[in-house]
């Protein structure tokens, strides 16, 4: 059979149900071999290869699969860069197939040619030329192995497309022999003993759980291990819902627009627990200054990510939920009254707010969006303010139900990645409600795919936030650039949402004020054939408070807008 047949049993063998792709030159006997062999897996034709890979990301954080994509040579490939980019970032596991030219015209400046695996060498956790069609599915099998293994990440296979034509015979092999490529497993008696003894001596210690939490599915018994030991728990951005935010040990989020309380109490701690978390420059602020008075265990699967940022005084460098597992039954309950007592006064003291005046403001519609989902949603986010509220005032209850892209913070990721969630709720059969919350500015990166959520009938609920600014940016105009806002006002240049959404074959609803949002929640969650896009036209001037202002410390937080001079 034809190396392109041979793959697309390759793929079935990994059980890809579902691949984000787009037809081109380099992979048309692929398509070709689609349309003559039925497999038995949906190809979604995603209408612009970056969204196809963030529809790929989507799938796999919603579902804890791997996301598939497939792209022709060239620019079919290169519009995959950002998607594997951020997949890298936040540990997501995809595999990107591309076409390629044919072996004997690489290098030669050919048409659609490109290094692609020069151009992802850094942005993939390992990238693959194939070259027979025989070696097809050992590669593809390693690299959905590669994928989901150890810290996942993105991996690319490079498929010329004289391979694609070539005959060859499908051999699969379960095993996996690769020299080289081992999933570390840090945990011996030593180690577990020194934790425990750090643990027992500590009076105020903190748990930091990050998204490696989610990814190694130990949210469950992080969650019993916390309850357990009675050890208070604040996540990164990646780490909502791998611990219950309505539970009282609860801090919620971190970092630079995370709680206040959060951020003192990791500045008065004398422990901390981090949980496979990374600690990013958002998370810590100025590396410095951050937790003074605590040891650090650090329990990551990546080697690379220990005391590169902060030192840990003890790490396991394994599998979050192998480690959780044998330390629990080691440790005995804290007695820590005046810890949490302390935490709760810092809560009291600066709780989170906004102006109740009439105006209708983007935190208002997310507490009236929670009050509808109740917290049985997946939930994606865009990137800049809208982000940060949605972190901030949907409470995450679940592992899986907040989708964001953290690392590369990449605007136009929200859409495309509800997109693939939902077809990974329909491949898996997970009834849950997905929502995309977009700013107006990101929305209009990747908008095409509304059209093929509405082509597929997947009931999508995408709130855009308006403000008619670049939001984020336009914060840090006010704050730190006098109020020069260059570039970032798009009051002339938005289109008309309602009107956009409606070519695109969805429903589409709108409120201008706080009276409207629930009519308009309510009317969305009727709609269940199809897309359906809310535009929320939100004050222009809201600012996403506390913040930890760029190169100041975590006990450094401005709270308003005429907070201290400390930023200026
Ligand atoms: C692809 C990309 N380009 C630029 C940026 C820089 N950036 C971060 S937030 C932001 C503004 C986002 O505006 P909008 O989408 O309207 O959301 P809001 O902040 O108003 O919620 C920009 C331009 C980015 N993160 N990603």
């Amino acid at each position: 059979m034809s190396g392109a047949e041979i793959f697309l049993h390759a793929l079935e063998a990994e059980d890809a149900r579902v691949v984000f792709g787009h037809p081109g030159g380099a992979v048309i006997h692929v398509y070709d071999e689609m349309a003559r062999v039925q497999p038995n897996f949906e190809h979604v034709l995603v209408r612009h290869e970056q969204g196809g890979t963030h529809a790929a990301e989507g799938y796999a954080k919603a579902t804890g699969q791997v996301g598939t994509v497939l792209v022709t040579s060239g620019p079919g490939a290169t519009n995959t860069v950002t998607g594997i980019a951020d997949a890298f970032m936040d540990s997501v596991p995809i595999v990107v197939f591309t076409g390629q030219v044919p072996m004997p015209l690489i290098g030669n400046d050919a048409f659609q040619e490109t290094d692609t695996l020069g151009v992802t060498r850094s942005i993939t956790k390992h990238n693959y030329l194939v070259r027979s069609p025989d070696d097809i599915p050992r590669i593809v099998h390693e690299a959905y192995h590669l994928a989901r293994t150890g810290r996942p990440g993105p991996v690319v296979v490079d498929l010329p497309k004289d391979v694609l034509m070539a005959e060859g015979v499908f051999q699969f092999d379960e095993e996996i022999h690769m020299r080289g490529y081992s999933v570390p497993d840090e945990c011996d008696e030593i180690r577990l003993r020194r934790a425990v003894r750090m643990i027992e001596k500590s009076q105020r210690p903190l748990l930091y759980v990050g998204g490696g939490t989610i990814n190694s599915n130990a949210a469950g018994v992080l969650t019993e291990f916390a309850r357990h030991m009675n050890i208070p728990v604040t996540t990164s951005l990646h780490g909502l819902g791998a611990f219950p935010e309505d539970d009282p040990l609860s801090l919620g989020m971190l970092g630079m627009h995370g709680m206040w309380w959060a951020n003192q109490a990791v500045q008065h701690a004398d422990l901390i627990i981090a949980v496979g978390a990374r600690f990013d420059d958002r998370v810590t602020g100025m590396v410095d200054r951050w937790a003074p008075h605590a040891a650090v265990i650090h329990i990551e699967i990546d080697k690379s990510c220990i005391s590169k940022n902060i030192y840990a005084d003890l790490a396991f460098n394994a599998d979050v939920k192998a480690v959780l597992e044998r330390l629990r039954p080691l440790v005995k309950p804290k007695k820590v009254k005046r810890w949490l007592n302390k935490i709760q006064d810092w809560r009291d003291e600066c709780p989170l707010t906004y102006a109740d005046d009439g105006e209708l403001r983007p935190q208002y519609v997310l507490e009236r969006l929670r009050a509808k989902s109740g917290g049985d949603a997946v939930v994606c986010t865009d990137v800049g303010q809208n982000q940060m509220w949605a972190a901030q005032y949907l409470k995450y209850t679940q592992p899986r139900s907040h989708i964001t892209s953290g690392g590369l913070g990449t605007m136009g990721f929200s859409l495309p990645a509800a997109l693939g969630a939902g077809f990974g709720m329909r491949a898996y059969g997970i009834g849950k409600t997905v929502i995309s919350i977009n700013g107006d500015g990101g929305f209009m990166m990747n908008a095409q795919e509304l059209a093929v959520a509405s082509a597929h009938k997947i009931p999508l609920k995408v709130v855009i936030m308006n403000n008619n600014f670049l939001g984020m940016v336009r914060q840090w105009q006010e704050l730190f650039h006098e109020n020069r806002f260059s570039h970032t006002d798009l009051t002339d240049t938005n289109p008309d949402f309602v009107q956009l959404a409606r070519a695109s074959r969805c429903a589409a609803l709108r409120a201008e004020s706080p009276d409207q949002v629930d009519d308009v929640i309510e009317k969305a969650w009727e709609i269940n054939d199809r897309p359906v896009v809310m535009e929320f036209r939100v004050v222009k001037e809201e600012m996403v408070f506390p913040m930890v202002p760029a190169g100041k410390s975590s006990d450094e937080m401005i709270t308003s807008r005429h907070a201290p001079e400390t930023f200026v």
